[in-house]
């Protein structure tokens, strides 16, 4: 049992002392979803070995009664096997394999271009002994490049991420969370990818008026809001400018049926107007 209700918790952190990467918000709102505190252990990129006395190179981790546990989702099944009286993180199996496949979604339509938008502010807002190697490190990751040059034509890229978001802005139209009525592991995973974004991003990626906000706001207030540390930039207020696409569906989503519930034709009236033209014939 974890001594005076603390685990633990091996931090990846900014200059700010904000934390950064998806996986370590992923594992702090585990532990708080468990009624666990905090007993963090902060630091940058370098020295990750050290600092967790030769137990891993990357992070989170996680220490409780002595024992080391290591990598999110494996910290996410240890918490709920050892504590199955405390609130549910995963619970069927299948929340982890479509967790995984959202997830995997979400690291390409919008981690992967917010990442080349927002490098440059990756490092700098980094500790000052962790530039070189945060340097030396994204530069191989992304074959070579500059981080300068990742960055180039930012502008037109961050409009594109937000068209693509619509499966996920159709699915919280419909529910208040992806756990249900109350968040699973599911939500801290898919929140996981807006609290780091938050955490490098210099300019905003969302319009104000963007969907998913009830979701992300609701997100990052829980536990006290655990999502609103200093050193976390707004996620809302990009300007779009001419010619950017569309951010959001207004009319009639593309995905209406895969999200709405057909419960007769009143609730299919719309998408049946519009597809047969005679929502147009009406106005006419
Ligand atoms: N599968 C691991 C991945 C952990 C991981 O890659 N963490 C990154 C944080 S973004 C890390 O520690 N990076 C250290 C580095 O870049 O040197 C997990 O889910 O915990």
């Amino acid at each position: 049992m974890a001594k005076d209700n603390k685990i633990t918790f091996y931090d990846l952190n900014h200059e700010s002392g904000c934390t950064t990467s998806p996986f370590v918000w992923a594992t702090k709102y585990a532990i708080k979803h468990k009624g666990f505190d905090l007993d963090v252990v902060p630091g940058g990129f370098t020295g990750i070995l050290d600092r967790t006395q030769g137990h891993s190179e990357r992070l989170p981790a996680i220490q409780d009664d002595g024992e080391w546990i290591l990598d999110s989702w494996l910290i996410a099944e240890y918490l709920d096997e050892t504590y199955p009286d405390r609130p549910t993180l995963i619970g069927d199996p299948s929340v982890k394999v479509l967790a995984q496949f959202l997830e995997t979604w979400l690291w390409k339509t919008a981690i992967g271009p917010w990442m080349t938008c927002y490098i440059l502010e990756y490092r700098s807002r980094a500790m000052e002994k962790d530039h070189q190697y945060i340097t030396e490190s994204r530069e191989r990751m992304f074959g070579n490049q500059k981080l300068e040059d990742i960055a180039k034509g930012r502008e037109d890229r961050l409009p594109k991420v937000l068209p693509e978001l619509e499966l996920l802005r159709g699915i919280l139209g419909q529910h208040k969370w992806l756990g249900g009525d109350t968040p699973n592991y599911a939500d801290y995973r898919a929140l996981a990818v807006f609290l780091w974004c938050a955490s490098v991003a210099d300019i905003p990626p969302m319009t104000e008026d963007d969907p998913l906000r009830d979701w992300i706001d609701r997100g990052f207030d829980l536990y006290g809001g655990l999502g609103r540390i200093a050193g976390m930039s707004p996620l809302f207020g990009l300007k779009l400018r001419e010619g950017d696409p569309e951010p959001f569906a207004k009319g009639p989503s593309l995905v209406a049926g895969l999200v709405k519930r057909n419960t007769g034709p009143a609730s299919t009236r719309a998408e049946t107007d519009h597809i047969t033209g005679k929502a147009e014939k009406a106005e006419a």
